[in-house]
């Protein structure tokens, strides 16, 4: 009787560590990734590190040309978070460009603002062709909202 609770015992931490063989396995998947640049390294980040640092719900404000406001719901993880999580300590700029080339300067106050962050689905919708992710910058002008995000590049 013994050597069958042993034998079960050890099949049992076998099953547990195949197991957890798999878990880590499924965490390879990314949907997006992006780039971040410091000075001393280039590291990616993923939606999987976009989970880790936390998604939030933001609500966002949009300065449009003809002087109106558009607000909308977003989802997504504060620019500071991710930064952070890269290993950035300290900067004196964050430039985000995107991958059709179009790039702005972010100061660090801009940065570390709570409405300034990468955003993942807008009312409840994935971006399309503004996306994976958008540099949402909220209460800002349109010309700080950055689609297709491809790059943070730290100064
Ligand atoms: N990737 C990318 N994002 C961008 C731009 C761009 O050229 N490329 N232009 C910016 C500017 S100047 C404006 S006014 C808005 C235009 O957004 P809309 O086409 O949705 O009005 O996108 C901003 N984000
Ligand atoms: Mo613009």
């Amino acid at each position: 009787m013994k050597k069958v609770l042993s034998l079960l015992f050890i099949i049992l931490i076998i099953a547990s560590l195949v197991g957890c063989g798999q878990s880590t396995e499924t965490k390879g998947e990314a949907e997006w990734s992006i780039t971040i640049e410091t000075g001393d390294k280039t590291v990616e980040f993923t939606s999987l590190d976009a989970e880790e640092v936390g998604i939030e719900t933001i609500k966002a404000t949009m300065k449009k040309k003809d002087g109106t406001v558009k607000e909308q719901e977003w989802t997504g993880v504060k620019l500071a978070g991710v930064l952070e999580h890269a290993g950035v300590e300290s900067f004196n700029s964050v430039v985000v460009e995107a991958t059709d080339g179009y790039s702005k300067e972010y100061d660090t106050s801009l940065v570390n603002s709570e409405g300034t962050f990468l955003g993942i689905t807008i009312d409840g919708k994935e971006l399309g062709e503004d996306g994976p992710v958008q540099l949402v910058a909220n209460g800002k002008g349109t010309k700080w909202w950055i689609k297709n995000v491809d790059k943070i590049i730290v100064k």
